[in-house]
C-alpha cells in the first residue's frame, strides 16, 4: 500500500553555485524547510535587482533495507523555474515547468544507509522555457511541498506527468444523468503477470455509498483501465451556491491486497458559453464575477503554505466572487482543491505569456506545461476553462504564434474534450483577427482609463468587438489601475495611483458587464498586489499595485469594498476614505459602499441623512465638516433587523496634506519626455523603399548593421538597460514598441526615424 511522508526538512541551500555539489556536500550552506523561496525579500522591492541564477539544496535521505523492496519515488511540488535532480551523484531527474509538480524515481540510485539528495534550481533566463519575460518575479526555489512516495510494484501510473495516475471524466448524458468515466493506466514494476481489478466507490457528502463498480485486470508492465458507470440524479456542483462534492475512491487490487487507492472529490456540473445568455453552469446563466490571482506573499515569495492559501481564499469568498482566474501559470494543486470546495469556477493557464521563444520556434516548453497543467489539474471540478496564452502578442505576432496558439487549442481539446479554451488577448489585437477564431472563448485585457484611452472607452470597445464578432462570447479578462492607499484625492486622476481613482475605474467596469450580456463577466487585475521586481512606480519598488488589497494581505482597498457591495451577500457596511484622513476642502461627498438599502448616516452625532437605496455605492453630497476631528458613522440595518456600523474620523484641516500626493521622482520625468530633443515638427510620411531599413525590421536586425543601429540607439539609448527590451529585442520592431505605451513614442517620430533608416541599404 502507498505511503506518503513529507520531506520538508533538514535541506541544505546554498546560492554559491559550484558543480561539485552533485555528490559532494555542500559547506557554506544554511539549513531551510520547504517551501523555500530564494526571492523572497529581493523579489519584492527589497533591492533593486533580484538574484537570478543557479542555487542548490542537499539532503540525506536514510533507507532501510526494507525500503529498497519498494518503489521509491520523489514528488517535488515545483522547482521555480528549472531543477535537476541528482542522487547520490547520478542525474535522476528534471524539471522545465517551474510551475508544475514533477515526480523522480528515485529506486535505481538507492543504497541502504544516508543517500545524497542534491536538487540544482535555476530561476536564469533560458529562450526557450516560459516565461521569457513577464510583470512578475520569476522567484527561484523549490517553494512548493516535497513528499517521498513509498509504492508497492503495483500502483498507479505516476509517470505519465499527471498528479493522481487516475482520471475521472464527468459527461451528461440525459436530463437527469451523468455518465462517470474513471480512466488511466496501472504500472506493474514486477517481471511477473499478475491478476488483478479495479474498484471504485462514489460516496456523497454524508458518506453513503452511491455507486459501486469492478472490472477485472491483467496487470502486465502497464494495463490502461477505464470503467464507465452512471450516475442519476446527482446533487449538482452549483458553483459558490452548491459546491455538493462526492468522493471517488479508486482502488487497485492483486493477489487480494490494495495495492494503491486514491480518494478523489468530485462535482458533477454542465458549463456552456453563450452570446445570448453568457456563461451557462448547470443550464443556467452566471455572470462572471472574477478576481485574478498570483500565488506570493509579502515576506516569503511564492513559498506559501496551506495557511496563506487559506486567507486568500478567506478574503475571496469575502468579496463574493465566483471565480478566479489562476494567473499566469499552474497553482499549487491545493488551492484548485479550494476552488472546487467552495463553488469558485476556474481559468487555469499556463506561462506562454508576452512573447514566444526566440530560439524554439516551435515553443515546445508550451505544449510541455500545458499538458502537465491539465493532467495534473484534471479533476479538478472547478476547472471550466484552459488558458493558452496572455498577451503573447505584445512584441511580435507572426504566422508562427498563431500556428501555436493552434497547436496548443488543439493539445487542449486532445487531452481534455470536455472543457473550453480561451486566451487573454493584449487589446492592441484587432477585433476581426484570425487569433479570435481559435479558441472557445476569448478575454481581453483591458486598461482603458490606465495605460491608454478613458475610463469610459471600455464599453465602446466591448461593444465594438460584439458588432465584429457576434457569436464569440467575450470576458474581460484583466482590467485594474495600480493604487497605493497612502494616496488621495478629491480630484481622482489617472495615474495618480489613489484609492479614489481606482474606486472610479472599477464602479465604471462593473457597471459596463451588468449591462451587456455578451460579455461573460470580467477578472479583476487582482486580488492582491504582487512582486514585480523590475517595477518602481506609484511610490512602492518591486510590486504591481494593481491588487485590491496589498502584497501582506492587511489593506484591503476601498475598491476591495465595491465589489464586495456588488457580489457579496453578507450584510456590509463601509464607509470609503478612511485613510483620507486629513481634509482641507470644508464640503465633503462621504461615499458608503454596502449591499444594504436602509442606512442612516451621522456626522458628530447628529443625523445628517436617512438613505434608501439599492446601489452599491451611495454619496451624501456636500457634507460640510467643522475644523478639526469629524466623526461620521454610518449605520445600514439588515433584513432580519439587525444594524451594521462603522464608524471613520475626518480631520479637517486648513492645508492640503501633501502626503497624499505621489511624486513621480526627476527620472521618471525625464524618461516620460524623453523625444522632446528631436524635431519633430516638419514631420511627413515616406514611401518606404525595399531592400533598405526600415522602422518594421527588428531591432536584431538593425543591430547587425552598424549605421542602422547607430540611428537606433540615437533614439533609444535610454530604453537599452530596461529588461523589457533586453529580452525583446531579437523580435520586436521599432513599429510594435510604438504601440506599447511603456515606451511613449509620439506618432510623429516614426517618419522621422523612417527617413532615416530608409537611407541604409540592407
Ligand atoms: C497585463 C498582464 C499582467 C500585468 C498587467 C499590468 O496585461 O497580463 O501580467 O501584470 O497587464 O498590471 O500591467
Amino acid at each position: 500500500m502507498v505511503q506518503i511522508m513529507p520531506l520538508n526538512d533538514h535541506w541544505i541551500f546554498t546560492k554559491t553555485n559550484n558543480p561539485t555539489y552533485v555528490f559532494e556536500s555542500i559547506q557554506d550552506g544554511q539549513s531551510v524547510t520547504l517551501p523555500h523561496s530564494w526571492n523572497d525579500t529581493d523579489g519584492q522591492g527589497g533591492s533593486e535587482k533580484y538574484f537570478r541564477g543557479q542555487c542548490w539544496y542537499q539532503r540525506i535521505l536514510d533507507i532501510s533495507h526494507e525500503d529498497l523492496t519498494k518503489r521509491i519515488y520523489l514528488e517535488i511540488g515545483a522547482a521555480g523555474n528549472m531543477g535537476h535532480v541528482y542522487v547520490n551523484g547520478n542525474m535522476a531527474g528534471e524539471s522545465r515547468c517551474g510551475y508544475a509538480m514533477f515526480r523522480v524515481p528515485l529506486t535505481p540510485y538507492l543504497k541502504e544507509g544516508g543517500n545524497l539528495i542534491t536538487i540544482m534550481v535555476d530561476n536564469g533566463y533560458d529562450s526557450t522555457v516560459f516565461p521569457l519575460m513577464a510583470d512578475f518575479t520569476f522567484y527561484g526555489g523549490l517553494y512548493r511541498e516535497m513528499s517521498l512516495l513509498v509504492m508497492d510494484e503495483v500502483h498507479f501510473d505516476l509517470m505519465d506527468n499527471g498528479r493522481d495516475g487516475v482520471y475521472l471524466t464527468q459527461r451528461k448524458i440525459s436530463p437527469e444523468t451523468f455518465e462517470l468515466d474513471v480512466h488511466g493506466q496501472i504500472v506493474n514494476e514486477s517481471s511477473v503477470l499478475k491478476e488483478g481489478s479495479l474498484q471504485i466507490q462514489v460516496r456523497d457528502e454524508a458518506g453513503k455509498t452511491v455507486l459501486e463498480a469492478s472490472s477485472e485486470l491483467a496487470l502486465g508492465n502497464e494495463a490502461k483501465f477505464s470503467i464507465k458507470s452512471e450516475v442519476a440524479n446527482p446533487i449538482l456542483w452549483d458553483g459558490v451556491d452548491q459546491p455538493y462534492l462526492y468522493t471517488v475512491e479508486v482502488s487497485v487490487l492483486s493477489e487480494g491486497q490494495v495495492c494503491d487507492s486514491r480518494i478523489i472529490a468530485i462535482g458533477f456540473r454542465t458549463v456552456e458559453a453563450t452570446t445570448e445568455q453568457g456563461l451557462l453552469l448547470n443550464g443556467k446563466p452566471v455572470k462572471i464575477n472574477g478576481v485574478c490571482r498570483h500565488q506570493d506573499f509579502a515576506g516569503v515569495g511564492n513559498a506559501i503554505t496551506k495557511t496563506h492559501m487559506d486567507e486568500d481564499m478567506a478574503l475571496i469568498r469575502e468579496i463574493g466572487a465566483n471565480s478566479l482566474r489562476l494567473a499566469h501559470y499552474q497553482h499549487d494543486d491545493y488551492f484548485y482543491s479550494l476552488c472546487d470546495r467552495y463553488g469558485l469556477l476556474v481559468w487555469a493557464e499556463i506561462p506562454f505569456i508576452s512573447i514566444p521563444s526566440t530560439k524554439d520556434p516551435e515553443n515546445h516548453n508550451a505544449e510541455e506545461q500545458l499538458e502537465k497543467l491539465i493532467k495534473q489539474a484534471y479533476n479538478h471540478c472547478s476547472i471550466y476553462c484552459w488558458g493558452i496564452q496572455n498577451e503573447i502578442t505584445i512584441a511580435v505576432e507572426t504566422e508562427q504564434t498563431y500556428k501555436t496558439i493552434r497547436k496548443l487549442e488543439v493539445l487542449a481539446k486532445h487531452l481534455d474534450p470536455n472543457r473550453l479554451t480561451v486566451q487573454a488577448n493584449i487589446n492592441g489585437v484587432e477585433n476581426n483577427s484570425i487569433i479570435n477564431s481559435f479558441t472557445d472563448l476569448i478575454g481581453y485585457n483591458l486598461y482603458y482609463g490606465w495605460y491608454y484611452g478613458e475610463i469610459k472607452d471600455l464599453q465602446d470597445r466591448l461593444d465594438e468587438f460584439h458588432r465584429a464578432q457576434p457569436k464569440i462570447p467575450i470576458i474581460v479578462s484583466e482590467y485594474g489601475v495600480d493604487t497605493n492607499p497612502k494616496y488621495h484625492s478629491y480630484t481622482p486622476q489617472v495615474q495618480d495611483y489613489t484609492e479614489e481613482y481606482q474606486l472610479l475605474f472599477h464602479q465604471n467596469a462593473l457597471e459596463t458587464f451588468d449591462k451587456r450580456t455578451f460579455v461573460l463577466g470580467g477578472y479583476v487585475w487582482n486580488m492582491f498586489d504582487f512582486g514585480s521586481a523590475n517595477r518602481n512606480e506609484g511610490g512602492e519598488t518591486g510590486k504591481n499595485l494593481k491588487g485590491l488589497v496589498t502584497i501582506d494581505r492587511k489593506i484591503k482597498k476601498d475598491a476591495f469594498y465595491l465589489y464586495k457591495a456588488y457580489w457579496s451577500k453578507n450584510p456590509f457596511v463601509h464607509l470609503a476614505g478612511r485613510r483620507f484622513v486629513n481634509r482641507h476642502q470644508e464640503h465633503n461627498d462621504i461615499v458608503i459602499l454596502s449591499n444594504l438599502h436602509h442606512l442612516k448616516v451621522y456626522l458628530n452625532q447628529t443625523l445628517i441623512t436617512e438613505i434608501n437605496s439599492r446601489e452599491p455605492m451611495k454619496i451624501v453630497k456636500d457634507v460640510s465638516l467643522i475644523a478639526g476631528e469629524n466623526c461620521v458613522i454610518v449605520e445600514g440595518t439588515d433584513e432580519y433587523g439587525v444594524i451594521h456600523t462603522e464608524e471613520i474620523v475626518l480631520h479637517h484641516a486648513a492645508e492640503i496634506d501633501r502626503n497624499y500626493i505621489h511624486v513621480k521622482p526627476e527620472k521618471e520625468k525625464n524618461v516620460v519626455n524623453w523625444f522632446e530633443k528631436f524635431d519633430l515638427s516638419n514631420a511627413e510620411t515616406i514611401e518606404l523603399r525595399d531592400g533598405y531599413f526600415s522602422t518594421f525590421d527588428t531591432i536584431e536586425d538593425l543591430y547587425s548593421n552598424e549605421e542602422a543601429k547607430a540611428v537606433f540607439l540615437k533614439y533609444f539609448e535610454h530604453v537599452t538597460n530596461n529588461p523589457f527590451f533586453e529580452v525583446t529585442k531579437d523580435v520586436i520592431s521599432i513599429e510594435k514598441m510604438a504601440q506599447l505605451t511603456f515606451y511613449n513614442i509620439p506618432p510623429e517620430l516614426i517618419p522621422v526615424i523612417n527617413k532615416e533608416l530608409n537611407a541604409i541599404q540592407k
